[in-house]
């Protein structure tokens, strides 16, 4: 009975959230900060491409996340679910995942994001140096960005995260297996996983070291 109630008052909160005309405005307002930092990561892929006609930049996603996990964090933190509350504490409402070749290109791109006048970092988490335990890697900025609207202007946060492709390789994969789900204590499938992303962290450094040795060579010629 109380399980009952309890997932009534989710579903309205959802309709609630769905259905509010200031969602509307609000999921506008992120949509669009999405829009202003991944064209400033195409434009800085874009020139950095013209050194030596190698793109930094493999992949950019995008997402905007849904009510459905909006309502799960806040409740997960013990927050109230109000617009208010979801604009304070769920920063990471607007995604971008930036997919890159190698590691120090990654801290270059964010270098280069980061230095620009109308991005200020809210938070910097570096899962690269400092892996999950689980052996998770990637870089996470909350960044924000003016958002200039009919309306006037709004300074959004938008969450990036920088990973190699072995890195997301991995994370994809350990998200689709693992991720959030109650694995038995007494099974080897963490450690397994584990082994698995130190392999790929361990493909990223080999990769860069060749590389470093071909442009070594190609300036010699
Ligand atoms: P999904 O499914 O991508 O939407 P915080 O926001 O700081 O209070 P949070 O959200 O745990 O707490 O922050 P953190 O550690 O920066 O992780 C945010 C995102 O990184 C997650 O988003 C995942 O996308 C990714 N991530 C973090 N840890 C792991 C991991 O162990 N494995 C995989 N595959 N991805 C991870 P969401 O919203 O939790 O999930």
């Amino acid at each position: 009975m109380e399980e009952q109630k309890r997932e009534l008052n989710v579903e309205q909160l959802l309709k609630i959230l769905k259905h509010s005309s200031k969602y509307a405005v609000l999921f506008n307002q992120y949509r669009s900060a999405i829009l202003e930092v991944e064209t400033k990561l195409r434009v800085l892929d874009n020139e950095l491409s013209l050194d030596n006609e190698k793109n930094p930049i493999e992949v950019i996603h995008t997402r905007l996340k849904s009510p459905e996990s909006i309502l799960t964090k806040l409740q997960r933190k013990q927050l109230p679910v109000t617009f208010e509350s979801m604009q304070e504490h769920i920063l990471d409402i607007a995604g971008i995942r930036v997919i890159c070749d190698f590691i120090d290109n990654i801290y270059k791109l964010e270098k280069l994001l980061t230095d620009q006048t109308d991005i200020t970092v809210l938070n910097r988490k570096d899962y690269i140096r400092n892996p999950k335990p689980n052996g998770y890697r990637s870089l996470h900025l909350i960044v924000s960005v003016p958002v200039f609207l009919a309306s006037g202007k709004r300074d959004v946060p938008v969450e990036v995260q920088f990973r190699t492709m072995a890195m997301d390789f991995w994370a994809s994969l350990e998200h689709k297996l693992n991720y959030k789900k109650d694995i038995p204590g007494d099974c080897d499938i963490p450690e397994r996983l584990k082994k698995c992303a130190e392999a790929a962290a361990e493909l990223d450094l080999e990769m860069m070291d060749i590389r470093q040795v071909i442009d070594s060579c190609a300036v010699k010629e």
